[in-house]
């Protein structure tokens, strides 16, 4: 199967055209106008890219059933041509991360020219120690780098690196290890003696890895382990990837943390440490849904991006993120939510570059105040009254020791 052909997708633009080079000169003259320069912004905007999960292009599922949808790919070979389609059209992903087993073929130098043949790269390289496969010797149902038995370690240990091997000859950089090791009851598992075992596998994981890769650790809260895992938070994932050196971080997936937590807190200061590895983005409402990103909480991905946009600016040391997207298409068609989630991506990327992103509202909001009869800037239209003042002249304060709850 081709590509979308050329003739499509000019046919397509030449309606569009006029009304989007009408709208961009409007928007740069608004810009302006703040002292920001359309044209920097576009820039940063063009050079930013997110990966896609090979895994996303395929239809997910629930624990109650799956949908399978019309056309999916039937290897990784397909995968790679829906992801050409994706990178054709939306232009923000230009590399894929590869999940091993899922994706082993049988020759990696085929595969690689394959991509290229799309326009694509490899990112990071996922290993997969939660679930069995075929013929294998040792079963992970209770764990893998952490497991009890030392041969299960040593398959899993194993698998991580022939991970490794795979990822040279498609060019990955990195390796991404997420264990679904953990706990369903109390009592099940010694916490600390676990975690040791995590730090002897994956220590030497990480001595097989080629000077210029990176190791990124994955914290989950829970799931398939329902009452602990073993790298359960950033704090966990820290303290490992501190344990084993600078190639080591802390790979952030916006759908593993307890609901509510501050993630863009989170991001802030495993920057700051200089062991922010990267992001799994995708959004959620409860739990580790990988809905599409920003798709419900947009406020809280613009929040992630503004820290490291602030980051970038400050050029703090060792900053250096890898983005992929981590989500699963239970109901729509996988192509269509990667190419909006990456534009969600690129679109928050670029409102946090605005900064005064308030700025960017204020025309609008203003119109509409004023057309309602109120001030163009109330709270300056506030201060210049006086009412406070005024108020606090005629209703004298009243000393009060008690809590600020009435
Ligand atoms: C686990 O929930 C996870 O986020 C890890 O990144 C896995 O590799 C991926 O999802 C598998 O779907
Ligand atoms: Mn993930």
């Amino acid at each position: 199967m081709a590509q979308i052909h050329r003739s499509i997708i000019d046919a397509h633009n030449d309606g569009l055209l006029r009304h989007v080079r009408n709208d961009y000169e409007h928007l740069g003259e608004q810009l302006a106008r703040r002292n920001v320069d359309i044209e920097t912004v576009r820039a940063q905007v063009a050079a930013f890219g997110v990966a896609i999960p090979s895994w996303g292009v395929g239809t997910g599922g629930t624990r109650f059933a799956r949908f399978p949808g019309p056309g999916e790919p039937r290897n990784v070979f397909d995968k790679l041509q829906d992801c050409g389609v994706i990178q054709q059209l939306a232009r923000a992903t230009p590399t894929v991360s590869l999940h091993i087993p899922w994706d082993k073929c049988s020759d990696w130098t085929e595969l690689k020219q394959a991509a290229a043949n799309q326009g694509l790269a490899f990112d990071a390289i996922n290993s997969n120690t939660f679930s069995d496969q075929k013929g294998q010797a040792h079963s992970y149902k209770f764990g893998s780098l952490t497991h009890t038995d030392a041969a299960t370690r040593a398959q899993a240990v194993a698998h991580n690196i022939e991970c490794i091997e795979i990822g040279r000859q498609i060019g990955s950089k990195a390796l991404t290890v997420w264990v679904g090791d953990g706990s369903n009851f109390p009592g099940q598992q010694h916490f600390r003696r676990a975690f040791d075992r995590y730090l002897d596998s994956t220590r030497q994981i990480y001595a097989a890895l080629p000077a210029d890769w990176r190791m990124f650790l994955e914290h989950k809260i829970c799931e398939p382990a329902f009452y602990s895992t073993v790298i359960q938070d950033w704090g966990s994932s820290f303290l490992a990837a501190s344990a084993l050196g600078a190639k080591a971080q802390c790979l952030v997936d916006l759908g593993h943390h307890a609901p509510n937590v501050n993630i863009e807190l989170i991001v802030a200061r495993l920057a700051a440490a200089g062991k922010l590895a990267g992001f799994h983005f995708n959004d959620s409402k409860y739990g580790d849904d990988d809905l599409d990103a920003g798709s419900v909480a947009p406020y809280r991905l613009f929040l992630v991006f503004n820290e490291l946009v602030a980051a970038a600016h400050e050029r703090v040391a060792g900053f250096a993120p890898a983005y992929m997207l981590d989500q699963s298409h239970n109901v729509t068609d996988p192509i269509e939510s990667l190419m909006t989630s990456a534009a969600q991506v690129q679109r928050t990327y670029a409102q946090a570059l605005l900064v005064d992103r308030a700025a960017l509202d204020a025309a609008l909001l203003q119109r509409v105040r004023l057309d309602a009869g109120g001030a163009i800037d109330p709270v300056g239209a506030y201060r210049a009254s006086g009412y406070r003042r005024q108020a606090a002249e005629e209703r004298p304060a009243v000393v009060g020791g008690g809590g600020g709850i009435v």
